[in-house]
């Protein structure tokens, strides 16, 4: 008995002297300690000893598996190293190669322009109000002084969708639902940016567009008022040298009417090709908001008075950037996005 456990462990030595892996290591682990393994083999004979031989042969059988256990682990544990060694060796990994550009997200130019004139206006005490661009021809029209027939109305330039409703053709209809949900017909003060609709399409027109206006309603807001808000915001939009001008114009929804024009920024009014060489560059439309309009929505046009303005991020954003195609801001080129990004530069 004791021959064959020694015989046994010069087979086992050797054994796991010739192991190059872990799987090899396995099946010698298997070959001494398995179910069917040479240990389980001889323990099974020892229950024919006698209890001396057993007391014996027992504790030196023992001591056997228990070197044996210990030798495969200690191998098992070389081998680990060893084959991390060779892993790090073969997959090394050069940290001086430049990495992969993940490209990052931006803000689209169109909506950088938006939220920059949105934040102008809100730390101005403004709120900003959204609405429906499915609209009541209710909002979009009659209670903007635009009754059926007017001229201005034209159908030809709306996309109706039934007789009484269509996609807006401007933002003002949410300025005429906020007018006539006021309760109190209170003061009001808000910006309206949003999406707008329009059956034209060129260089400068797009079917579907952005507008911002803006409505302020008050006791004895005048003109003077209008005129100092839109010189506050051309200076901050074109630069604080910049001053600006009133002309004469016309919108069923104001009365007076007129059209803004900044002082060009390019050539500081000499005159150059972007201005047309009038020194001047049209910017928004804006007016004192009309007797009827206030009225239709609940206020008293002998008690309260009102200015409102109107303005296409599109335009401001073509003027401020040098966009000559308002298709850019739609066609998502990654170049034309990039480009404006470069030009911005907040995000690099
Ligand atoms: C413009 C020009 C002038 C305008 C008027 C109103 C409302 F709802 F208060 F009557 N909102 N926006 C307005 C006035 C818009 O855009 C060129």
């Amino acid at each position: 008995m004791k021959e064959k456990i020694i015989n046994l462990k010069k087979e086992f030595l050797k054994d796991l002297d010739g192991v190059n892996n872990l799987g090899e290591l396995n099946e010698v682990r298997v070959k001494y300690l398995g179910k069917k393994g040479y240990i389980q083999e001889l323990s099974s004979i020892m229950g024919s000893l006698s209890i001396e031989e057993k007391k014996e042969y027992g504790m030196f059988l023992n001591d056997f598996k228990n070197e044996v256990n210990e030798l495969l682990e200690k191998k098992r544990q070389e081998l680990e190293e060893l084959e991390l060694n060779k892993k790090l060796e073969t997959e090394k990994i050069d940290i001086t190669l430049p990495a992969t550009d993940i490209p990052v997200g931006t803000f689209h130019p169109l909506t950088r322009v938006i939220e920059e004139i949105e934040e102008l206006f809100v730390s101005m005490g403004y709120d900003v109000v959204e609405g429906p661009e499915i609209e009541l021809d209710l909002y979009n029209f009659e209670k903007l002084n635009l009754p059926k027939g007017h001229p201005a109305r034209d159908a030809q330039d709306s996309f109706y969708i039934t007789e009484e409703v269509l996609l807006r053709t401007h933002t003002s209809p949410v300025q005429a639902r906020i007018m006539e949900a006021n309760k109190d017909k209170g003061p009001i003060r808000i910006i309206c940016p949003g999406k707008v609709y329009r059956r034209d399409e060129d260089a400068t027109h797009s079917h579907q567009f952005t507008q911002i206006e803006g409505l302020v309603i008050d006791e004895g807001i005048s003109m003077a008022h209008l005129k100092g808000t839109l010189e506050i915001f051309a200076k901050k939009m074109f630069g604080e040298d910049r001053t600006i001008r009133f002309r004469p114009s016309f919108f069923p929804f104001t009365e007076p009417s007129i059209e803004a024009d900044v002082s060009c920024f390019k050539c500081d009014g000499k005159g150059c090709p972007l201005c047309k060489y009038t020194g001047w560059i049209e910017i928004l439309g804006a007016g004192m908001v009309h007797p009827n309009v206030l009225r239709m929505s609940g206020y008293d046009p002998e008690k309260y008075t009102g200015f409102a303005f109107g303005m296409g991020p599109e335009r401001i954003a073509m003027l401020k950037y040098g966009i000559n195609d308002i298709r850019h801001f739609y066609t998502n080129d990654m170049r034309f996005l990039k480009d404006f990004n470069r030009i911005e530069g907040s995000d690099e």
